[in-house]
Parts: structure tokens; C-alpha cells; sequence
């Protein structure tokens, strides 16, 4: 017996226990198609539905059927063969594909739905890249086989450069005309053919097919006796192998992440489902692989992985969990090495936006525990006094692109800031901003799309509607020259005057240097007591300068100045101060100031000229490039390029690398503009104010 009480099964018998498993893949490759067939198939829905007719389990939120497209993970709990198995179907859209990352850990196996089509290769890659790094067991499922023709042979040329592991082919097509009707199975050495929304039609294996068969069962083999050498010797020595034993090497192989299988079908006709089921069933690893992997120690608690949070229109939040050890139901209180995270009030199971109540959750189930008000994705819960320690942490990647949101009206600010908590509660890649020097709420998320529907879900879930904008770029002023100036403040109504009078000498400071002020006072001409607020007065002018912006890079000095014994006062020096600056600062040749970035960009290598040019495109100054380290055919694109330019530079990246480029920025310096550009920046910020 294992740790948590799930026998361990070596890797030669078949895993027991509630599975785990994650339907991943490239944009659009059909994995909510694929749920639906294999919800159809085990019967949790009585007919498959479909992304077109926007009748799916997976894409049920409104925001995913407007799309015709994945915006989040969905879970569906499903019964094969006396066995319970949880789906997790996961959008592909490298935009939300944090929902995808923080759920890896907790799964047993990955389903990776691909297409032959040679541009989504490289985001291929990065999904297989992923799974490799949490060694995660991983079966190719090669979908849309009906649009495939004769090309179909090089299956593996086409699909092993996204493979660090060697893809096996499990199954060959075997063809009616141009089209694919069927397949054989090499393990099984039988030929199916397809029936539409039923089990494939096992039928003779002969004629070309036979021959076909044999050369693709022999490589199948050898790969496989790579890892074993009774198969290799069995081989060359001619020998069949039987059944069994190619069968046990390939749930061992798999378990153990020496090989990735490769199965194929229509998920749209639910062709090829009940062999990938099976594939599962009798292949892939179980609770036991899962909560070794993740170092679950002995002991009698319970832990659940966090592995998504919803927050529920009617206010309930719901922590979806793996249950990796023990079981946990209403009632039980859960920590994480930081705190108490709160008391389970309910425990469901999911079938996309349905849920169901039920009991305990046992191990290796995923379920739904509603209530647990302060966990989070991706933390490790345990029952009990000892928190076990994280089985995992995902940080989001950084934010790519932002807008600036707020109320469209005045009253919905609180609710606003509410909403926001919420959705960045439920989506970590999501980070909330407040500018303090513009008062702007900036919403930072992974794209244009995730955006949108970040946008969409604050009205039509939370019933804010809000208003967008292009956050204000960190623009600046400084000065070319220097001048003193005086700055001089005096009234005189009725009884108690004002008076503050100085004199500053104002000078521009190399870039970088900030605000720098002096007191060159002698002779108390302004006393001791007025010097503070006379920089103050200088700091209010300096946070909008003669245009517009807040104003760097120069220095203040107080030279000189006069008071009057009566009328003087702190105010009134610092309105001298101000007036000082407000008056001084248009002589000294004032000038916008930019902020640059440095830029890296990753990109397929066949892209690497596109974003140069881009790059080019948008004032950016290339500093290089180089090969990727450790990633075969991916580049790096390092440049400096104005922040201005960066604002929508992901939308232009993805488009030129089919969506499998990213980039960082950091913050570099500042650089001075002038010319068209700049006068048309600072008409803007005129027009504005
Ligand atoms: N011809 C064909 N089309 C398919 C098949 N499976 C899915 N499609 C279509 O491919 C498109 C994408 O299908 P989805 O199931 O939404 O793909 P997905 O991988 O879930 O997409 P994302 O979650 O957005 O990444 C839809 O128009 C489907 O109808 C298939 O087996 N054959
Ligand atoms: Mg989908």
C-alpha cells in the first residue's frame, strides 16, 4: 500500500483509483470537441454537441460561446468501464493559458490534441515542452483525421520536432479513395473501420494494409525495445513478441516518460474516442504515479491541489481540487503552510457549469469544495494540524498587454474594485494596477482576447459595465538649458498680507538624476523656517510642466530671496516657489521625455526576420538576436523600444509566429523626443486636459 491508501500498482498492471486528465493542445485542435465525444461515448449527455452550434459542456460560459473558443478551464467528471474519470478540457489560446498551467501538477495524464498542420507545431512544442518539465505522462491524440489526406504517412516527421520524447505511432490510417475511413490498431494488430458516433467496426486486416502494418508494428516495436532489451533481442532475432508483453512495455514506457504515443481520429465524429479511452484505461497512470511524483509524504491527512477557483454569479466561490491523499468533506478545515485557508461548505461534482452535490471526496478524485474563502489556485490544502508542504508552484507569465478601465458610471467604483478582486482571484495572469500619478485602474493581462473577455464577465457577471482606454504612457519633461528665475508672491487685501519672494537658479541635470534641490541662503535673506516650503512649492510645479507632464532630470537651487516680518508665511513661499517654476521652466527649452524599454522577444527561428522588421517598424533598436538556449529552432530578439510602441506589440508578435511568440520588457531609460511625434503627444495632452 501507498502512502495515502491506494495500492500502488507497478507499472505492469493497470492504475486503479478516480483519474485525472487534462485535455490540452494547440489553438482550436478540437479538444472541447474531444470532451464531447467522450462525454457522449461514457454517457454523462445523452447526444454529442458541438462548438458551432454553441451546445458544448466544455464551452457552456457566455463568454466562450460568443467566442467559439475556450476562455477557461472546465472540468467534467465522467464513468468509463467502471472507472471514474475527471476531464479537464483547457483552452489552447496562448492568451488563457494559465488555466492549463496551474492545473499540470495535479493530473495523471495528458490527452494532447493536435492537428497535422505544420504552423501550430511550435505551440505544440510549448504545451509538450510543459508536460515534459512536470513529467507528465502524454498521449498524442491527432485530431480532424477527416481532413487529412494521402500526407497522412509522415505523421511522425511532422509532429516529433515538437517532441524533446520519441512519439510512437500507435495506429496507421487505412484509406477508402483519398479519404481515411479507419485505422489499425499495432498494438491490437486488428483494422477498425469508422462509424460515425459509434464504436469503430472491427474488420479483416488484409492486403495493403496487412503490408502497411507490418513495417509501421516493426518500428512501433523497435522504438519501444530502445527501453528494453528482451523485446530488442526477440527482434532481431525475429521472434513475435506477444501481445502482452508489447502491451505492458507500452503502459510502462508511457508511466516512466520514455515514450509519447500517438493516436489519432475525428473527435467531430467521435471516431477514434473509445481507443484513446481505452488507451487511458489501461495505459496511463493513476493517483498512486500522481502522488509519488509530487512527493505526497505518509500520513493520514488529507491534501488537495487547488487547481482552479470560480467565483459563482450568485456570489459562491468554488476551489476545484485533486484530492492527492485521504478524503475531505463538508466540514473539513483546510491550511496551507501560510494560514488557515477556511471550512469546506459543500462538495460537488462538476460537469462543466453544472454542478452536483455529493459526499466525501476520496482520493484521486477531483471535486468541487465551495467556501474555502481564502485559498487560492494552486495551493497545496491539507487536513489537520501539519500543512504539507506545496506540491507545486506556477507563477503566471508576465502580463503582455493592458487597457485602463473604469465605471462607465461614478456609483459602480466600489463594485468595480470588488469585481476586479474577484477576477483576479479567479485568474492569476490577470494583474490589477492603480496609477497613482494618473489615478488610472490598468487591467495587465496576456492579450487582446483575454482582455475582452476579462471586460465581459465584469458586466455580465459582476453587472459593471466599464468604460476602456490605452493607459497613459510614463512620459516626462526636463529642461536643455538653465535660467534663474524669481518667483515672487505678494497680496495685500485688507488686514493680514502674504509675501514670499525668492530667486532660483534652475538647471538641467543629466539623465536619470531625478530632482535635486539646494538652499545657497546666506544671510537669512529667506529664513531657515520658509526653506522647506519653498521646495515644496517647486515639487507641486515639477509634477506638471509647461508640457504637461511631470518634469526630471534638473536641479533647484534657492539663491536668493526677501521676506517681510508680517506677511511672509509657509504658504505664501511656497506659491513663490511654484510661481518661481511655473514662470522659469518655459525659457529653458523644455523637452518630452520617453521611456524606453529593453525588449526580449522568443520567436520560432522562421520568424526571426518578421520581428526584426517589426521590431524596425516601431522605432525599436535591435541589439541582436541569438539562438534560444536549450530550445531547438527558437530564437531571441533583444532590442530598446518605446514604451509607446509597446502597447499592442504582443498582437503584432503573434500574428507574425502563429501565436507562439512572446515577450518581456523591463524598463531601460528615458530618452528625449521631438519632432512630429512628440508635438503630437503634447498636443494630446493639452487637448485632454
Ligand atoms: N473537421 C473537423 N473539425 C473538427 C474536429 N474537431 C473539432 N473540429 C472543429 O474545430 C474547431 C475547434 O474545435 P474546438 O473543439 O473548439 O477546439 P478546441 O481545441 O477546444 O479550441 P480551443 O479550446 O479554443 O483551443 C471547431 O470549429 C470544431 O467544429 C474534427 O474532428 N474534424
Ligand atoms: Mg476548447
Amino acid at each position: 500500500m501507498a502512502a495515502n491508501g491506494v495500492s500502488t500498482n507497478g507499472s505492469g498492471t493497470r492504475a486503479t483509483g478516480p483519474r485525472c486528465v487534462a485535455l490540452v493542445g494547440p489553438f482550436q485542435s478540437g479538444k472541447t470537441t474531444l470532451l464531447e465525444a467522450i462525454l457522449a461515448r461514457t454517457g454523462v449527455i445523452p447526444r454529442q454537441g458541438g462548438v458551432e452550434a454553441g451546445n458544448t459542456v466544455g464551452d457552456a460560459s457566455k463568454e466562450a460561446r460568443h467566442h467559439r473558443m475556450s476562455v477557461e478551464l472546465t472540468v467534467a467528471t465522467a464513468n468509463f468501464m467502471g472507472d471514474s474519470y475527471t476531464f479537464l478540457d483547457c483552452p489552447g489560446s496562448v492568451e488563457f493559458v494559465h488555466d492549463m498551467r496551474a492545473a499540470l501538477p495535479a493530473i495523471d495524464a495528458a490527452i494532447v490534441v493536435c492537428e497535422l498542420d505544420e504552423k501550430k507545431i511550435p505551440q505544440l512544442q510549448l504545451i509538450l515542452r510543459e508536460l515534459e518539465d512536470h513529467k507528465i505522462p502524454r498521449i498524442l491524440f491527432v485530431n480532424k483525421i477527416d481532413k487529412a489526406d494521402a500526407g497522412v504517412h509522415d505523421v511522425l516527421k511532422l509532429l516529433q520536432p515538437a517532441s524533446r520524447t520519441k512519439l510512437i505511432l500507435r495506429q496507421i490510417p487505412t484509406f477508402s479513395g483519398e479519404i481515411i475511413s479507419g485505422f489499425v490498431d499495432l498494438a491490437l494488430e486488428r483494422a477498425f473501420v469508422y462509424k460515425e458516433h459509434a464504436a469503430s467496426e472491427i474488420v479483416p486486416l488484409e492486403g495493403d494494409a496487412a503490408d502497411l502494418e507490418k513495417t509501421a508494428r516493426f518500428s512501433m516495436l523497435e522504438t519501444l525495445a530502445d527501453h528494453d532489451d528482451e523485446l530488442m533481442e526477440q527482434l532481431l532475432e525475429d521472434i513475435q513478441p506477444p501481445r502482452d508483453k508489447v502491451f505492458d512495455d507500452l503502459r510502462r514506457e508511457l508511466r516512466e516518460g520514455l515514450v509519447c504515443p500517438v493516436l489519432m481520429g475525428t473527435a467531430a465524429r467521435a471516431n477514434g474516442v473509445l481507443r484513446l479511452l481505452k488507451a487511458l484505461r489501461h495505459e496511463s497512470p493513476g493517483i498512486a504515479e500522481t502522488a509519488q511524483r509530487l512527493g505526497i509524504k505518509a500520513g493520514n491527512d488529507a491534501v488537495a491541489y487547488v487547481l482552479k477557483t470560480q467565483n459563482t454569479a450568485h456570489g459562491g466561490k468554488m476551489s476545484i481540487v485533486r484530492m492527492l491523499a485521504g478524503q475531505a468533506g463538508d466540514g473539513t478545515t483546510f491550511l496551507t503552510e501560510d494560514d488557515e485557508v477556511g471550512r469546506v461548505a459543500g462538495v460537488f461534482k462538476l460537469v462543466g457549469q453544472s454542478t452536483e452535490k455529493r459526499g466525501p471526496a476520496m482520493v484521486g478524485e477531483t471535486v468541487a469544495f465551495a467556501k474555502l474563502e481564502k485559498a487560492r489556485t494552486g495551493d497545496t490544502l491539507t487536513a489537520g494540524k501539519q500543512p504539507h508542504s506545496a506540491v507545486a508552484k506556477v507563477a503566471p507569465y508576465p502580463p503582455v498587454l493592458a487597457i485602463a478601465i473604469s465605471a462607465k458610471e461614478r456609483k459602480d467604483d466600489v463594485k468595480l474594485g470588488l469585481a476586479l478582486n474577484k477576477l483576479a482571484e479567479e485568474d492569476p495572469s490577470i494583474t490589477i494596477v492603480h496609477n497613482a500619478e494618473t489615478h488610472e485602474v490598468v487591467l495587465w493581462g496576456q492579450g487582446e482576447m483575454h482582455l475582452r473577455v476579462a471586460t465581459e464577465r465584469l458586466s455580465d457577471r459582476y453587472g459593471v459595465a466599464i468604460e476602456r482606454r490605452a493607459p497613459s504612457v510614463g512620459y516626462r519633461e526636463t529642461i536643455r538649458k538653465g535660467i534663474v528665475q524669481r518667483g515672487r508672491h505678494k497680496k495685500q487685501s485688507g488686514g493680514h498680507g502674504q509675501y514670499g519672494d525668492v530667486v532660483l537658479d534652475i538647471k538641467p541635470m543629466p539623465r536619470g538624476s531625478g530632482f535635486g534641490f539646494e538652499d545657497k541662503i546666506t544671510g537669512g535673506v529667506v529664513p531657515r523656517n520658509y526653506i522647506p516650503s519653498v521646495e515644496e512649492g517647486v515639487i507641486d510645479a515639477l509634477n506638471h510642466g509647461p508640457l504637461g507632464f511631470p518634469v526630471v532630470d534638473l536641479h533647484v537651487s534657492l539663491v536668493d530671496g526677501s521676506y517681510h516680518t508680517v506677511d511672509s508665511s509657509d504658504m505664501a513661499f511656497r506659491t513663490a516657489g511654484r510661481i518661481g517654476v511655473v514662470e522659469g521652466l518655459p525659457q529653458c527649452q523644455p523637452v518630452l521625455l520617453e521611456p524606453i524599454h529593453l525588449v526580449e522577444i522568443v520567436c520560432p527561428s522562421e520568424a526571426t526576420a518578421k520581428i526584426n522588421a517589426l521590431m524596425s517598424g516601431r522605432r525599436g533598436q535591435i541589439l541582436g538576436f541569438d539562438t534560444r538556449e536549450g530550445w531547438d529552432g527558437w530564437d531571441i530578439v533583444r532590442a530598446k523600444m518605446p514604451e509607446a510602441e509597446i502597447g499592442d506589440l504582443i498582437v503584432e508578435i503573434r500574428s507574425a509566429t502563429a501565436g507562439a511568440g512572446t515577450f518581456t520588457f523591463k524598463f531601460d531609460h528615458m530618452a528625449e523626443l521631438t519632432g512630429r511625434t512628440a508635438d503630437q503627444i503634447i498636443a494630446a495632452r493639452r487637448a485632454a486636459e
